[in-house]
């Protein structure tokens, strides 16, 4: 059932047009809800897809006991202020014949959950589990586009690109839109290689990583699919009426992660020109998956369903059901709907093989 909270209208535009059909919402609304999360938000990129962007490939047969085929491909980039590199590591069904789709995951939780060759095989990232089902498992660190400290701006991304010693503008892009940046410039790679089916990507993430990848869908439309496990505050929650974080909160701990403009909406969500449901519908009409947790009450899973129901304004434009009927799920019950899909999890914030195997079945119908 839908929540009200005040929020604001996402199909009434600035100068008062109703938004009717599915054109003029990607003529005229998208792209000012699009503009409207840069400028008070996620910040403005100074970069897209930088010309020196270059892609070093290392092929190892007979991974995963013999399922899968693994690359490590080394993207590097050069700017202003430096050289840069990110590294995907991806794990192929080793059945050699059609390109596959894919899942990458924006980790953040550092090299333990980067190659199951090397670590110990992780729950949080599943290769072999996302192999078995026909998926190339693809990763990378979101700590090499820009390490997860406050530095005033000074590492990562936004010295290489940026690096002017001047006052930065209060809507330069914090580092969830450059975690976004390097899910985009994974994406780059991935369209030039031919086992991957780059029409069928799914950029996943887990909390602050689910952050960026809802951030990564929105600005890069090459994402057929986009899953945000709980994502939380600034992710998939709704601002207004949230309950766990605030936006204070998360700019008081994480001063690096968003723009200068959204400090002044701590204690003021009301103020702000957008809500989480509109970040959401910017994904529209491509499918979208959101999972909670049931002890997550940080994050808010109410906050994060009722967002997901009110971002249905946008994808009825496109002729998809109408799920404001919906009522909040029990748990373990998903509720996989034509482009949409939700689930509640029992337990802790964390990333789970039940996860995946949602994220997974959703997949195998949308995309
Ligand atoms: C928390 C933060 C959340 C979420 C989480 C995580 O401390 O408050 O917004 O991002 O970290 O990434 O695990």
């Amino acid at each position: 059932m839908l929540d009200q909270r005040n929020l604001p209208d996402m199909l009434l535009t600035l100068d008062g047009e109703r938004i009717e059909t599915a054109d003029r919402w990607l003529q005229r609304r998208r792209p000012e809800i699009l503009d409207l999360f840069r400028e008070h938000v996620y910040g403005r990129e100074t970069v897209g897809r930088p010309s020196t962007l270059e892609f070093d490939t290392k092929v190892t047969p007979n991974m995963l006991g013999g399922i899968a085929v693994r690359k490590q491909v080394d993207i590097r980039y050069e700017g202003a202020g430096g050289t840069g590199k990110i590294r995907l590591l991806m794990f192929l069904p080793d059945n050699g014949q059609e390109p596959c789709p894919a899942f990458l995951l924006l980790n953040n939780r550092g090299a333990a959950h980067m190659d199951p060759e090397q670590q110990a095989p992780s729950p949080f990232w599943p290769a072999e589990q996302i192999v078995a089902r026909g998926y190339a498992a693809v990763v990378l660190d979101v700590e090499d586009a820009d390490p997860d400290f406050h530095d005033g701006f000074r590492n990562g991304v936004h010295g290489i690109f940026d690096p002017s010693t001047g006052e930065r503008p209060a809507n330069a892009w914090g580092t969830i839109a450059a975690w976004a940046w390097s899910a985009s410039r994974a994406m780059d790679y991935l369209e030039t290689d031919p086992d991957i089916d780059a029409a069928r990507v799914a950029v996943v993430g887990h909390s602050r990583g689910g952050k960026a990848a809802l951030w990564a869908g929105a600005v890069d439309e090459r994402f057929a699919l986009v899953v945000s496990n709980n994502s939380g505050c600034t992710g998939a929650a709704l601002s207004r009426g949230k309950k766990g974080e605030t936006i204070r909160n998360i700019n008081d701990q994480f001063p690096h992660w968003f723009n200068g403009t959204y400090k002044t909406y701590n204690d003021r969500e009301e103020h702000l020109p957008v809500d989480q449901h509109m970040l959401l519908s910017l994904i529209a009409p491509r499918p979208l998956y959101v999972a909670s947790a049931t002890n997550d009450e940080w994050a808010d899973p109410r906050s994060e369903f009722q967002s997901l129901v009110h971002a249905t304004a946008a994808y009825r434009l496109f002729g998809c059901k109408d799920l404001t009927e919906m009522n909040f799920p029990h748990p373990e019950e998903p509720l996989l709907r034509e482009r949409m899909g939700y689930h509640l999890r029992s337990g802790e914030h964390d990333l789970k093989p039940y996860d995946w195997d949602r994220f997974m079945d959703f997949a195998d119908q949308n995309i």
